[in-house]
């Protein structure tokens, strides 16, 4: 059993590196119709072999209001709705996860109003703030929506060098008043808000300080349990 030592200690030589990451974190926040230009670090390659790009989009909602003032001769009820919608984009990296769908598109967050209102009280065309016809709120921040995806390995390349990348958060947003039919609408716009993360899965090159020590340890080690 004398030629153990050795062959552990080659087999520290040549064994794989550590697994390591590296996250980047960015932020955006802006009233939509909007964008936002976000800008990331290439993975380095002589850092080790990159195993996994994981890009995690996340969207919130803040503020904004919804109110409908109706304008039909029957009442109505339900629920109204006000969102916020993200898309990415980049003019650099492609977008696309192992199975081709793109990466970050449509991410929304949605305030809801249950809204009551009743019958066209005769105030006119349009929003009048008045009236049992009115109804409506202002709204506070909402849960997020977060969504987390693998990059396709095939399109590594664009992430990979010295220099960094641009990734887009495109924003919009919208409401839905379809259960208050016949309704005048007013609102003011939110504000989306979130971030994008970018975290390099890598195999480090392990370096050759920690190789001696490993091959040591693993001697000291083997020549403890021979005893
Ligand atoms: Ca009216
Ligand atoms: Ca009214």
């Amino acid at each position: 059993m004398k030629f153990l030592p050795t062959l552990a200690l080659a087999a520290t030589l040549t064994g794989v590196g550590s697994a390591a990451t590296i996250v980047q974190t960015k932020t955006y926040s802006y009233v939509p119709t909007n964008f936002a230009v976000l800008t990331f670090n290439q993975f380095d390659a002589s850092l080790g072999t990159l195993t996994a790009i994981t890009i995690q989009t996340n969207v919130a909602k803040s503020g904004g209001s919804l109110f409908v003032d109706n304008e039909s001769v029957v009442g109505a009820s339900g629920n109204i709705t006000q969102s916020v919608t993200i898309s990415l984009a980049s003019p650099d990296v492609f977008l696309f996860d192992a199975g081709f769908a793109t990466i970050g598109t449509n991410l929304s967050a949605s305030s809801t109003y249950a809204a009551t209102v009743g019958a066209d009280d005769g105030d006119g065309v349009g929003v009048q703030s008045t009236g049992a016809d009115y109804d409506g709120t202002s709204f506070g921040t909402t849960a997020t929506t977060t969504q987390t995806r693998n990059v396709n390995t095939g399109f590594f390349g664009a992430y990979t060098g010295t220099g960094t990348f641009e990734i887009d958060v495109n924003g919009n947003q919208g409401f839905n008043t379809s259960a208050i039919g016949g309704a005048a609408v007013a609102i003011d716009p939110a504000t989306a808000f979130g971030s994008v993360v970018i975290t390099y899965t890598y195999t480090a090159i392990p370096e050759p300080s920690s190789i001696l020590l490993g091959g040591v340890g693993m001697l000291a080690l083997l020549r403890r349990r021979r005893r």
